[in-house]
């Protein structure tokens, strides 16, 4: 059994969105003829609370883009973005999203972030994914979505941790890039912890 995984395909993180990322809007249409292909998709949904530890407006002094130690975890801050129930936070309108069976939230707890998503990035909260994933019967995950150096990036990782054979699609995901390169860098790093590079053409 195969699943899909649509991670955080959401408004903030797509063109005029509060952390978007350039050209995010293209992969919508590849991510839609890709869900014919499977009968078990699981979206995710970055879901932060207002006073969620991530903002760098929750840390007095402290810029976009800085990083502090969040409870001991490095801690890249981010804009506001995907605060429940906003707008932002919402599936963009052009995501298929009527075969979907089940919808994780993560980053609600504002005392740890959560790019990944099987686990928060203290590796203490875990979103039941996996274990849903398993007693499914499901062996080989296809990874898709925002954003390729961060939540994919983390989602695939973890995903070959929790052994299921693990493929990252790599035409239906786009990076932030905060530094030129990350994108390649996820890449590297996602194939070289186990994970499979495909693309949606080979599915
Ligand atoms: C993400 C930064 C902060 C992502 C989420 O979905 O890649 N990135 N929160
Ligand atoms: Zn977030």
């Amino acid at each position: 059994m195969k699943a899909l995984i649509i991670v955080d395909v959401q408004n903030d993180f797509l063109p005029g969105g509060a952390l978007a990322v350039k050209n995010g809007d293209q992969i919508i249409p590849i991510i839609n003829r890709l869900q014919r292909k499977f009968s078990l998709i699981v979206a995710t949904q970055d879901w932060h609370p207002e006073n969620h530890g991530s903002f760098a407006a929750n840390h007095s002094g402290k810029e976009i883009g800085e990083s502090v130690s969040l409870n001991g975890v490095k801690q890249i801050l981010w804009p506001v973005h995907c605060v429940q129930d906003s707008k932002g936070a919402e599936f963009h309108l052009d995501l298929n999203r009527n075969n979907w069976s089940k919808i994780i939230q993560k980053g609600t707890n504002p005392l740890v972030d959560s790019y990944s998503g099987f686990f928060d990035n203290n590796r203490n909260g875990d979103t039941g994914l996996s274990d849903y994933l398993k007693s499914e019967g499901v062996r080989e995950i296809y990874i898709c979505g925002l954003a390729a150096d961060y939540c994919v990036k983390f989602t695939v990782l973890d995903g070959v941790d929790e052994g299921f054979t693990t493929y990252l699609i790599q035409d239906a995901t786009k990076a932030v890039n905060l530094q030129e390169g990350d994108f390649e860098k996820a890449l590297e790093e996602m194939e070289d912890h186990g994970a499979i590079l495909t693309d949606s053409s080979k599915i």
